[in-house]
């Protein structure tokens, strides 16, 4: 009897034994060097632990965002925290105040916090950060630009959301030359986005490639760094020079705002005597396009974080399939749409 119980002991503490060396071999056992996971695009995707089955409830997002400079960027704000709360994401929120040198130290805090396994991007300028996206891979951080592009080679990031600017610079064009196909001068100014920012660069880019289709001409160019009263003193003082301007493009809405009030305030009518073309396609400039004073606007979407997290979703869990540029889709809308018609879409839009 007492050697009966005396083997069950023993085997059962050979089983622990076995079972905690087993456990203890499979946690010591190294496992297997899985191959690299790479995009398309040459980035190494640093998989989750919790692979391939990680959820929202695993990740812990940094968001570097550029700062509050407009309303699209409010809206771009309230898109990423709205669903991170419903995603039951951890979000660790970061508003760079508009200062590059901000941007860069943020991403330093976050590619150092253990808890983040995601990186995402709004950046303010397109180079610059070369030293902390080397950072990010080091220690295993997913990165993830939203918004603005940067001059870095896809292998620093899983993959890029954000608007297609050189396109939005291209229907700007096409919508200045058919507002100015009556008329004999085609003198446009530019209040351009900030300097540094894709968005400025792109939008700029792509008007230039298409004014010549119709024969504008680009007599000034000035930054109204995104916001309304630097851009009613930019335009005070293009229409102080010379009032032989029959167009002026806005690189966002309150830059064209600010246009149609220093426009307004010369004595001349904003939409008739000049005509005025933004992006973004806030509720702000469907304001003034139902007025008429806004002539264009041509949409650019802030409402990108449920593509976002989606997409960083699919890299913790090691998915090479996103490209490595996911452009919006975006539309257009003009004054002569109609108030009527403009007052109907505009009750649809969250922004
Ligand atoms: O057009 C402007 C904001 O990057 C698309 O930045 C964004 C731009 C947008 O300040 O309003």
């Amino acid at each position: 009897m007492k050697t009966t119980k005396l083997l069950q002991s023993a085997a059962i503490a050979l089983v622990i034994i076995i079972a905690t060396v087993g456990c203890g071999a499979a946690k010591t056992a190294v496992p297997p060097t899985a191959a690299p996971v790479v995009t398309s695009g040459g980035y190494t995707i640093p998989v989750a632990k919790c692979a391939p089955n990680c959820t929202y409830k695993d990740m812990t997002a940094g968001f570097i965002q550029t700062g509050s400079e407009s309303g699209w960027r409010a809206a771009n704000t309230s898109s990423f925290k709205e669903t991170a709360t419903q995603l039951g994401i951890n979000l660790k929120f970061y508003d760079a105040q508009n200062k590059i040198e901000n941007q860069v130290s943020a991403f330093h805090q976050f590619n150092t916090d253990a808890s983040v396994n995601v990186i995402i991007l709004a950046a303010l300028d397109v180079t610059g950060y070369d030293t902390v996206l080397a950072e990010a891979k080091a220690n295993g951080k997913v990165v993830i630009l939203e918004d603005r592009r940067i001059d870095a080679a896809p292998s620093n990031y899983y993959t890029y959301i954000g608007s297609d600017f050189v396109e939005e610079g291209h229907k700007v064009a096409a919508a200045m030359c058919d507002l100015l196909k009556d008329s004999v001068k085609k003198n446009v100014v530019e209040i351009s986005g900030a300097v540094g920012a894709s968005a400025a660069i792109d939008r700029a880019k792509g008007f230039r490639e298409k004014i010549g289709d119709c024969g504008i001409v680009i007599t000034e160019s000035q930054t109204g760094n995104w916001g309304v009263p630097e851009s009613k003193a930019v335009m005070e003082a293009f229409l102080k020079k010379s009032t032989d301007i029959q167009g002026v493009f806005g690189h966002n809405d309150e830059e064209a705002i600010g246009a149609i009030q220093a426009i307004d305030e010369a004595g001349l009518k904003a939409g008739v005597d000049i005509k005025t073309i933004g992006v973004d396609a806030t509720a702000d400039g469907f304001k003034y396009l139902i007025t008429g004073e806004l002539n264009a606007d041509i949409e650019c979407n802030p409402l990108l974080a449920p593509q976002v997290y989606e997409a960083a979703l699919k890299a913790m869990n090691g998915d090479t399939s996103i490209p490595t540029w996911v452009p919006s889709n975006e539309g257009q809308f003009f004054a002569s749409q109609g108030a009527d018609a403009l007052k109907a879409i505009l009750a649809t839009r969250k922004y």
